[in-house]
């Protein structure tokens, strides 16, 4: 990098910020308030220094900091990085589960100016290899064996595939690397407070097709999520947040989730492990109000308060999203815990709609949420790019405050991904109604060519949701000599409503033609599954499903 240039010169290669006539707008509307994403936390422990800020519930913990003690430690990690050499703009790939460390390093980084990549712990070579490579990561961090995995192996084969990661930090045992850093604050040089238009953190997109894509998310695009997220919620220093989703995730990290829950005061619980027999106790002791989940484990929890003794009625909203809640599922989370769920579509790369808290209960139950900014953009449009009518289904096309306006270093990708005019193209397919709200139907990729007719995967799934023996469903197409695709569809039992006897194929289609779905639509194969595979945060996974049902010898 010549040395003439800004040292910004080199994060910002790749990076694609608003239009000037965009950025004025937003500058004019006042939604950016011009602070480091840092500043939230620095303002509530300022006022509230003694208030509980962070209680690490993970196998590491139990331990609560105050929000003084947990700012002093972030402040004491920053120093540290200072100190171990990393510079404002150069980039770290981030992997911690749920614990204390994550929470204190993620600042401690945004503090030094470092911006990190926000990789799940789920993620594994193929994905933080690539996404080190794409970010131009100096160092990678990550934690030791503890929790069953081993991420210092991970980190060798990570320096042998890219060597620019000059160095490793992690967290608990560091073997041959180093362990995390802490330093006296006074002891060396924190950098001045950065731009807020510059990226502060990387976040990785969600999709399950080929590998992650980086997102960049700048300073005061990412605070104003944080903010208006919480306003949504109607978050207030009494809230406490339980973290049982991945925190590197958008959705418990802003929405409002840990950056919200800063800002906003209130205390923030961190689980590394969402199941109900350790969350709901955690619930319980806490008096958790807000949590967020992916509709698999929100299942799961609506069938736990069944058998689970602990008492979460403290809890007083759900937040579910990150794939389709069936309308099925949010009437029962609703009879099991009181009208505490909140519908939330949402993506890494912006857009962020909620259900409201005063929404009627069978709206809430039946649209995943409407945008919580005025100033998103939303098109909904067919296939030539056209606006269609509300009630009519597209595809989502978002431009917005906090709607990135192209992917990190993804020039060619980006031409696809976005509208000349800057909105970006979902890929989600929808249908709005006149109040706003909006109602996923699909993924527009998500189709199976049978025998040249084109079927959705989420026509089928939804049919076969309504089947009182199937709890889940995905569908996916297999290929076929004959038909060129053949459509197969794995099914999860229903604990309540086993079938009577096992369920065959034709008494599934049969069932779906009685609902009137076509004849071309029936599924050709039937798999009864006792899980289907899932991402790293939890969503159904159809290309490892895909793969799985391939590598079946009943497949071909
Ligand atoms: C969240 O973010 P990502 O980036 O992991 O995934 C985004 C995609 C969306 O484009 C959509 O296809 C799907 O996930 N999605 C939903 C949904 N919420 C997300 N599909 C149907 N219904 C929903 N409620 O998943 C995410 C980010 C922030 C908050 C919540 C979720």
């Amino acid at each position: 990098m010549p040395t003439h240039l800004d040292p910004a010169t080199d994060l910002l290669d790749g990076f694609a910020p608003h239009t000037d006539a965009q950025a004025q707008k937003y500058r004019d509307a006042g939604v950016f308030l011009d602070r480091p994403l840092f500043a939230g936390l620095d303002l509530a422990a300022e006022r509230t220094p003694d208030s509980p800020a962070l209680t690490d519930a993970s196998t590491d913990g139990p331990r609560t900091l105050t929000y003084a003690e947990f700012r002093d430690a972030t402040l004491r990690r920053a120093a540290g990085f200072v100190a171990a050499g990393l510079r404002p703009t150069q980039r770290v790939v981030l992997q911690l589960n749920n614990s204390l460390d994550f929470a204190v390093t993620l600042y401690g980084l945004l503090r030094a100016g470092v911006v990190p990549v926000m990789t799940l712990p789920a993620h594994r070579i193929t994905e933080i290899a690539h996404l080190a490579a794409g970010a131009g990561a100096v160092a990678y961090i990550g934690e030791d064996g503890r929790r069953g995995f081993d991420y210092r192996e991970l980190a060798t084969e990570l320096q042998s595939r890219v060597p620019d990661v000059a160095q490793v930090f992690i967290s608990g045992e560091p073997g041959r690397f180093t362990p995390l850093p802490d330093a006296d604050p006074a002891s060396v040089e924190l950098p001045a407070a950065p731009d807020a238009g510059l990226p502060a953190l990387f976040l990785v997109s969600g999709g399950t097709t080929g590998l992650p894509k980086l997102i960049a998310r700048t300073h005061d695009d990412y605070d104003l999520n944080a903010r208006l997220s919480a306003d949504v919620a109607g978050l207030t220093a009494d809230d406490t947040y339980l973290v049982a989703l991945p925190a590197a995730h958008n959705f418990p990290l802003c929405c409002p989730g840990i950056l919200g829950v800063f800002g906003a005061g209130g205390h923030v619980v961190l689980a590394d492990n969402p199941s109900p027999d350790n969350t709901f106790d955690l619930i319980e002791r806490h008096r958790v109000t807000v949590t967020a989940l992916v509709p698999a484990l929100a299942q799961l929890w609506c069938a736990a308060t069944e058998w689970e003794p602990a008492d979460i009625s403290s809890l007083r909203l759900l937040q579910v999203g990150g794939a389709k809640l069936a309308q099925s599922d949010a009437v029962a989370l609703d009879a099991a815990l009181g009208p505490v769920v909140q519908q939330v579509f949402g993506m890494a790369e912006g857009l962020i709609c909620y259900t409201r808290t005063d929404d009627p209960r069978d709206l809430v139950q039946q649209v995943q949420g409407a945008p919580m900014s005025e100033l998103d953009e939303v098109r909904v449009v067919d296939e030539g790019g056209a606006d269609v009518p509300d009630g009519e289904e597209g595809e989502l096309l978002v431009r917005g405050p906090y709607t990135i306006r192209g992917y990190y270093r993804a020039a060619a990708h980006n031409e696809k991904s976005f509208t000349p005019d800057g909105f970006y193209r979902s890929g989600d397919k929808v249908t709005r109604l006149p109040s706003g709200h909006l109602a996923v139907t699909g993924r527009i990729k998500d189709t199976i060519v049978r025998a040249g007719e084109n079927v959705a995967a989420d026509d089928v799934e939804e049919n076969l949701l309504a089947h009182d023996s199937v709890r889940q469903v995905a569908v996916v197409g297999l290929p076929d000599d004959a038909l060129g695709e053949k459509i197969c569809a794995a099914v999860v039992l229903s604990h309540e409503h086993p079938p009577a006897r096992p369920l065959e194929l034709a008494t599934i289609r049969t069932f779906l033609a009685e609902r009137g779905l076509a004849s071309f639509k029936l599924p050709d194969v039937i798999r009864v599954v006792t899980t289907l595979p899932v991402t790293a945060v939890g969503k159904i996974d159809k290309k490892v499903l895909r793969e799985t049902l391939l590598s079946e010898p009943s497949a071909g």
